[in-house]
């Protein structure tokens, strides 16, 4: 299905935004903000879409399709064009292998830049068996048998290799290597296999890569993770050397994690590779993005502009990308919906007055800085994340765009109710 940009603009703004965007800028001015630099971040702020998101995800319990789904890479593509169109939030897809080896490297490339899409960062697989020779049922990287670790070391390798191909300049990597019981597992050895595992994986990296590196503290495993952590992981890359970083997934943490000084912490270091967003209640990736936590959403964004701004890592050096299951929402929906709770925090913290932060910190000024804070958190942005979008083409409202135009009807007119997407 094609959005045409006149369909979209078809659409008007709600008769407040004009108001409610006057009025914003003139209180951002007064406090001395730049209207015109806040919408071009803002509009510059791109968040990658992985190819695994656009089905329906599951539980253990169940997955309910929601029709329409792509059947293909060709048609994940397409589905991320339409977010693109609508949301001018996202420029870039992620590929996950095995579940999208491209068919034909020239092709897929020639469509994905039809539709204004590049690569960003290809995911390994080695928590499945996809019919490769040794089973992982007992870990890959980490395993105790060395011809199955050659075997996830050459899977790894395989992916950098397809991504070469199509553009791509990154690899991420996370693990389900671990143990479900006492005793299982040999904590230091297994720990030690994987160090020299990633080894052999970063070295055969173009000198223009990175290397993402995911933690993650239980699932499917739930004794003991090999990563369990940032710090695991920190460690792990400074064995490896300086293009490989931590990759912070939101739903890889344990209850009240604070999130934020571990972004801080990593920055500080020069060792944030990225993100992987979504939010959680219980477990990992369940729910969309700013839909249980935003604030703690904000307080991570007011450590990446203060870290980026401060010099301790530049902004550019980090990947974004949204990394959620859809159990009951239509996927597109779910994603319009994340790419706004994204933008809507960063917004936010571009508000904070840095300067005037430091002054209370420094003086002890405890109510003063959470006066501060939540004086950029209350501030409703929609106007300027929305005039933001439209400046750069997009929708005025996405997601009336996109049930207006019946997208998801369309979808499954063209692809039917039992399509079903690869992917988690
Ligand atoms: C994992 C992790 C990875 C993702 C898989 C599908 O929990 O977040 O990034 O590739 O899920
Ligand atoms: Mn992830
Ligand atoms: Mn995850």
């Amino acid at each position: 299905m094609n959005i045409t940009k006149s369909q979209i603009q078809a659409f008007e703004p709600d008769e407040f935004h004009e108001r409610s965007l006057a009025i914003l800028s003139e209180k951002l001015e007064k406090s001395g903000l730049d209207i015109t630099d806040l919408i071009s971040k803002i509009a510059a702020f791109q968040i990658a879409i992985p190819s695994w998101a656009l089905g329906a995800g599951g539980t253990r319990f169940g997955r309910f399709s929601i029709g329409g789904e792509p059947r293909n890479l060709e048609e994940k593509l397409e589905d991320i064009g339409i977010l693109a169109q609508l949301t001018k939030k996202t420029e870039a897809v992620s590929l996950h292998i095995p579940w999208d080896i491209p068919e034909d490297y020239m092709q897929i490339k020639a469509k994905a830049e039809s539709l204004g899409l590049k690569f960003d960062a290809m995911n390994s697989n080695t928590f499945q068996d996809y019919g490769q020779k040794e089973s992982y049922k007992m870990g890959s990287l980490g395993n105790a048998s060395k011809s199955i670790r050659d075997q996830a070391i050459a899977h790894n390798v395989e992916v950098i290799r397809i991504g070469e191909k199509i553009g791509s300049k990154a690899l991420t990597v996370w693990l389900a290597d671990g143990s479900n019981f006492p005793g299982q597992a040999h904590f230091r050895n297994s720990l030690q296999w994987t160090i020299d595992s990633l080894k052999g994986i970063y070295r055969e990296m173009p000198s223009d890569w990175k290397l993402l590196l995911e933690y993650k503290p239980y699932e499917p495993n739930f004794y003991h993770t090999i990563i369990p952590d940032w710090g695991t992981s920190s460690l792990i890359c400074s064995q490896l050397g300086d293009r490989a970083k931590v990759l912070v997934d939101l739903g890889h943490h344990l209850p009240n994690t604070n999130i934020e000084q571990i972004v801080a912490t990593l920055m500080h270091q020069n060792q944030l590779a990225g993100f992987h967003f979504n939010d959680s209640k219980y477990g990992d990736d369940d729910l969309t993005t700013g839909s249980i936590k935003p604030y703690q959403l904000f307080l991570i964004f007011c450590e990446l502009v203060g870290g980026a701004s401060d010099g301790a890592q530049a902004w550019d050096s980090i990947s974004w990308m949204i990394d959620a299951s859809h159990n009951v929402k239509d996927p597109l929906e779910d994603l319009i919906q994340a790419l706004e709770a994204i933008a809507i925090a960063y917004a936010k913290a571009l508000l904070v007055d840095r300067s005037k932060l430091e002054e209370a910190q420094n003086s002890g000024d405890v109510a003063g800085a959470q006066e501060i804070l939540q004086a950029a958190f209350q501030t409703d942005v929609r106007s300027l994340v929305a005039e933001a979008r439209m400046q750069s083409g997009g929708a005025a409202d996405p997601l009336e765009v996109y049930r207006s135009l019946k997208v998801r009807e369309n979808l499954i007119k063209e692809r039917g109710t039992g399509s079903k997407a690869t992917g988690l």
